[in-house]
């Protein structure tokens, strides 16, 4: 079983694409085993997004994602990481696949609505980042 953490971004939550995304994920057989809404300061985006520090977009993204609630939650099922993804579709909504989530929804490359974890390392560390060991739970 692979675990990996999803967030519906401020623009999704904002359209209010929560039950949406979930939905996506749910419905096509993964378990949602932690779940919140939180706000993130700028320092907390910062250091969510610390791989990207240095690039051209991260004041932009960082900013982004602390102007507004977003939505956390850990997935778990077989191939979670690579399923969550397949769904979401490219990081830009133009080059994403039909029936993905961010070709449906999302406005551009920065403000894609969603986000999941693309390595097992990643997901451990972006799980850890937002939910303590009672937040999370095997069901
Ligand atoms: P993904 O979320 O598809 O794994 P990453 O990890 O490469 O994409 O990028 C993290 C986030 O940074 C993206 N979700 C997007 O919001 C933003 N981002 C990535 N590349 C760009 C870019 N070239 N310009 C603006 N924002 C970007």
């Amino acid at each position: 079983m692979e675990r990996t953490l999803s967030i519906v971004k401020p623009d999704g939550v904002n359209q209010h694409l929560i039950g949406e995304i979930i939905k996506r994920f749910e419905g096509n057989g993964l378990k949602v085993i932690g779940l919140k809404m939180i706000w993130m300061g700028r320092k907390e985006a910062e250091g969510f997004y610390a791989v990207h520090r240095g690039k051209p977009f991260f004041e932009s993204l960082t900013g982004f994602m602390s102007s507004g609630p977003c939505v956390v939650m850990v997935l778990e099922g077989d191939g979670a990481i690579s399923k969550t993804r397949a769904w979401m579709g490219a990081t830009d909504p133009k080059k994403a696949g039909e029936g993905t989530l961010r070709r449906q929804f999302a406005a551009d490359i920065e403000q894609n609505i969603v986000h999941g974890s693309d390595a097992p390392e990643t997901a451990a560390f972006e799980i850890s980042y937002f939910f303590n060991a009672l937040e999370v739970f095997s069901y």
